[in-house]
């Protein structure tokens, strides 16, 4: 019998180890570092023309400490693309990590050959042009490795970059769209070191069973920024770029702020909100209101996402958060910086979402351990090789087409979760929530998703309006990366 305090143990020991080391050194880099900004690549501005290079570099997570690292032409991360509806981009993507890797375009509605999955590998050395026709409503999205059975590491060291899709919805409801200034992208991701501040990776049993989860939250690649921002609204474009962490996203001082788009585009108004539970791979934008200008601290809170899911037992009693909360960045107003946009809009628009009735298939998926394999006791005991998840009793396979859509179709997905917490997120497509467990969704989770929180049981509502022949198929999968190379996922053609 395994115990609660013996699984929170085996996750967290590495975490405990290197919080031990680094407490005085956080307490030092606390609201110390600028928040750094990626770079804006303006695809308009480069004659829809990008060059992107996976490269390996030095970059300090901590001040004084330079670690290796991966970024996309950068030391880590990669640069923030802005891209207008309408445009036809064309990428030139070089791979300099000494690995194969891919660049997955996640959020973007574009056909399964240029998508950026396991099928579209770029060899050590080699490079990758795909054109993305760029057709589908403002979201932030982004772009991460996803190689066959080494996606989680290549995140892990940072290949990821955000993504700002523009409609010309920014202008038409005014807001706040200056980029770094009022208008700002936090990539946050959990991460754990090593003495030297280097990043460390635990590769034992639970953490593959439990996904990597790091002791310190890091925001575009530093530990507890700070950012000058406008006394007015500011727009924070937030991604959960964690391997395997849940967030609960709230400010210190419990103040409100509010939800304005979740991951693939604007809600149909505003949601006030207090606190925010940020999945691996979801993104949601927020207005947060510095008019008053207080500094405000924004902080992850302890949760229990994953405690109610599936069936009762030990899984149940496994927890993904620190019991205190903790500290991620602090936002100070400054009269200095002109404060553009004041007023909240009171309607979004949003996009109308397709009819429920209009679905004409119903698919069942169930995330859990595959049990034929060695499953979930062999991951506890047996080490990491004989691990696997899967989808409805099926590893990932790379030859398998697990079915096919039609073009133009919308289909239900009923969505489980036998054990624990999955977050799953679809290719090629915005699905909408229909239920959570029966019940429709609060009000945040109701606009164009790419991801879904799958505690118990999720319905989707899933169109499908771009082509991936079998040669090139979409993935569905569990966005804890661990679980994801472990095989909790499979992949569909659109035809
Ligand atoms: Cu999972």
């Amino acid at each position: 019998m395994i115990s609660r305090r013996t699984l929170l143990a085996g996750s967290a020991a590495l975490a405990a180890q290197s919080a031990t080391r680094f407490g005085a050194a956080f307490a030092e880099a606390r609201f110390a570092t600028k928040l750094p900004i990626p770079e804006l690549i303006d695809a308009g501005a480069r004659n829809h023309a990008i060059s992107l290079t996976a490269q390996v570099g030095k970059h300090e997570f901590w001040p004084g400490r330079p670690a290796t690292a991966l970024g996309y032409s950068a030391n880590y991360l990669g640069p923030t693309l802005r891209l207008r509806r309408g445009e036809e981009i064309q990428f030139d993507i070089g791979n300099k990590i000494g690995e194969p890797t891919t660049v997955h375009w996640h959020g973007m509605i574009i056909p399964g050959a240029v998508d950026g999955g396991p099928h579209n590998a770029i060899a050590p050395g080699g490079r990758w042009r795909p054109t993305l026709k760029v057709d589908q409503p403002a979201a932030t999205v982004w772009y991460h490795a996803h190689p066959h059975g080494a996606t989680a590491v290549q995140v892990y060291w940072g290949l990821a970059g955000l993504i700002m899709i523009d409609d010309g919805s920014d202008a038409r409801l005014g807001l706040p769209s200056s980029y770094g200034v009022d208008d700002l992208p936090l990539v946050l991701q959990d991460r754990a070191f090593n003495e030297d501040g280097s990043l460390a990776y635990d590769r034992s049993p639970m953490a593959a069973m439990m996904g990597m989860i790091g002791d310190t939250i890091i925001v575009n690649g530093v530990v507890a920024p700070v950012a000058r921002v406008p006394k007015g609204l500011v727009r924070l474009r937030m991604l959960n770029g964690s391997n395997a962490r849940f967030l609960r996203l709230a400010f210190a001082d419990g103040g409100a702020f509010f939800v304005i788009a979740s991951d693939s585009g604007l809600l149909a108004a505003p949601v006030e909100r207090r606190d925010l539970i940020v999945s691996p791979g979801e993104r949601y934008e927020i207005l947060v209101d510095f008019a008053d200008g207080k500094s405000r601290v924004l902080e992850s809170l302890p949760h229990d996402v994953g405690a109610n899911s599936g069936m009762p037992g030990m899984m149940r009693m496994m927890r993904t958060s620190p019991d205190q909360p903790e500290q991620i960045a602090r936002f100070e107003p400054d009269p200095a910086l002109a404060a553009n946009a004041r007023e909240i809009p009171k309607a979004l628009g949003g996009v109308a979402a397709p009819a429920p009735s209009s679905a004409t298939v119903r698919r069942r998926l169930t995330l859990e351990p595959t049990m034929g394999g060695m499953g979930m006791m062999g991951m506890m005991g047996g080490g990491r090789r004989g691990s696997r998840m899967g989808i409805s009793g099926k590893s990932f396979a790379m030859d398998r087409i697990d079915f096919e859509a039609k073009l133009g179709s919308v289909e239900i997905w009923e969505v489980q979760s036998q054990m624990m917490a999955h977050p799953f997120h679809v290719h090629g497509t915005a699905f909408r929530i229909l239920s959570i467990d029966g019940a429709p969704p609060p009000a945040h989770l109701a606009g164009p998703k790419d991801m879904a929180l799958i505690e118990n049981k999720v319905e989707l509502l899933v169109p499908f309006n771009a082509l991936a022949t079998k040669d090139n198929p979409y993935m569905f999968h569990c966005h804890i990366l661990e679980h994801e190379d472990a095989g909790m996922m499979g992949q569909f053609a659109v035809t």
